[in-house]
């Protein structure tokens, strides 16, 4: 068969795939089925899917360990996983010479025939990005939900989706050129992950590349820091725990004693009738209510979802009452503002708090006013442990525990009637357990242990 010339250097172009891991796996599938040629690499000497990788793609080159800053002179195009930097040398070297680097995400765009709705923030996306994928299916269409959270996004591509709804992270919309989202949010924005941004103002610009060609923006109207820079034809949506204003929800408290979720200046929903709890989930509603309307779901049908989703697993779960005490895992809580959203989500004085593990690079200066007047007591495990104990010293009641079956333990011998025992520990996991789930599991294991 004859090739066009075009067609016949684009089948040549080389692409480097950096990172065996899952999105390794969904780019390495994707361009295999578009029949390009690929090569992986991967900065380990052993990453731990070498062994299937080989299997599924015997035929594809790898190369292994420690990448040299000219390692990518012969590529093309560079798709990197997520876990890896663009400021490593030899991608800095790269981009030096032109060298495009894109991700899986960019990939997805590129060929996903229907909307996206595009989820970022510090935190609330998982919860976010389920709920509204929810509200899709209740409203009829078929739809992809992943990204971040779950199947990663080549492997949603489906012809007969109608929506995609897509949890991204910082570490995803790093490499993403444009994403051109039917709609796009950024929930919030708290320090995370300073151990790989060199400041704030750069993790905030990695998260604000999800609206590049956005169609419609949501704002969250608590949060300065969501709101992004765009033009007067780009449909702007809001949501905040205020009184809601035009293409707004909020809310509002009503003649009758009870909050409302509103929508402008009618009235919804009373808070109260919402399956998640805690101030920031009835935020995460509102949010989901936004990107709802912006893709046109009917309204009953979202608000029926808001009824029935009573949230995630590791994510401000009770889990046991044990002698008038509540065990709570948040083990999902990864950064200080998920942990400081829990607690005053909770609203009490009485909380003993089981906290630390990996810091990334956190300032935990602030933590002892922020925990004045809810925390009575903090357990503290993990590597970071004594930089938090150091941050709080003098300040609230600490001990430190080697395990996170000690932690427990020795909260319940703490606690009293009606304290809170709440596991949100402000930190990553990958110290001490596999990840936020094991670690989540683990404490449910010593909970259920007790007697
Ligand atoms: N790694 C190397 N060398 C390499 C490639 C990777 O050392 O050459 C390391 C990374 O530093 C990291 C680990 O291997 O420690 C995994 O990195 P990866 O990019 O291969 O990750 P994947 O297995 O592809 O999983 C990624 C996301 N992981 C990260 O961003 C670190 C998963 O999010 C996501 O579910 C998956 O893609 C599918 O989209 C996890 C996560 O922790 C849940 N995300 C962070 C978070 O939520 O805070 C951002
Ligand atoms: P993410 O996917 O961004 O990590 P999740 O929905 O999984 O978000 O929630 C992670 C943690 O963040 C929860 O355990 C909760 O403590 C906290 N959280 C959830 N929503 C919010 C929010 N809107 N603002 C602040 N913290 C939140």
């Amino acid at each position: 068969m004859d090739l066009p010339m075009r067609q016949l250097i684009a089948s040549n172009k080389l692409k480097m795939v950096v990172g065996i891991g899952v999105t390794g796996f969904s780019v390495a599938r994707h361009l295999s089925q578009l029949g390009q040629h690929f090569v992986m690499l991967d900065t380990r000497q052993n990453p731990p899917l070498l062994e299937q990788f080989k299997a599924e793609f015997p035929d594809i080159s790898i190369s292994l360990g420690e990448l040299a800053t000219d390692s990518f002179k012969n590529a093309d195009e560079i798709i990197l996983s997520p876990g890896l930097s663009r400021q490593i040398p030899a991608i800095q070297t790269a981009i030096e010479l032109n060298i495009p680097v894109i991700n899986d995400i960019e990939l997805f765009s590129r060929s996903a025939k229907a909307p996206i709705i595009a989820i970022t923030g510090s935190n609330g996306k998982s919860t976010v990005t389920t709920i509204v994928g929810e509200m899709c299916t209740a409203a009829g269409r078929s739809v992809g939900i992943g990204g971040n959270l779950g199947t990663p996004a080549l492997e949603l591509l489906d012809q007969n989706a109608q929506l995609y709804v897509l949890e991204l992270s910082s570490f995803q919309l790093e490499s993403v050129g444009s994403l051109c989202a039917e709609v796009a949010v950024v929930l919030n924005v708290s320090a995370d992950h300073m151990d790989r941004y060199k400041t704030l103002l750069d993790y905030h610009q990695a998260k604000h590349r999800i609206f590049n060609g956005a169609r419609q923006v949501i704002v969250n109207r608590n949060d300065r820091l969501s709101a992004p820079l765009v033009g007067d034809k780009v449909k702007t949506w809001s949501f905040g725990l205020d009184r809601s204003d035009f293409n707004g929800f909020g809310l509002v408290s009503g003649d009758d004693g009870q909050s409302w979720l509103t929508y402008e200046f009618e009235k919804l929903m009373p808070e109260s009738e919402l399956g998640i709890k805690g101030l920031h989930n009835t935020s995460n509603a509102l949010a989901a209510l936004a990107l709802g309307s912006a893709v046109n779901f009917p309204l009953r049908s979202m608000l029926q979802v808001l009824r029935q989703f009573t949230g995630l697993p590791h994510r401000c779960q009770t889990i046991r009452v044990l002698n008038g005490v509540t065990y709570i895992n948040d083990s999902k809580a990864t950064n200080l503002g998920a942990t400081l959203a829990a607690i005053k989500g909770l609203g009490c004085n009485n909380i003993i708090l089981i906290a630390g593990g990996q810091g990334k690079a956190q300032d935990f200066s602030a933590l002892s006013t922020a925990l004045t007047g809810t925390v009575k007591q903090l357990v503290l495990i993990g590597e970071a442990a004594s930089e938090i104990g150091n941050a709080v010293s003098g300040k609230i009641d600490t001990i430190y525990a080697i395990s996170i079956e000690c932690a427990v333990r020795a909260s319940c011998e703490i606690a009293q009637l009606r304290d809170i025992v709440l596991l949100s520990p402000g930190c990553s996991s990958f110290d001490m357990f596999a990840d936020f789930e094991d670690r989540g599991e683990k404490f449910i294991c010593a909970v259920e242990d007790l007697r």
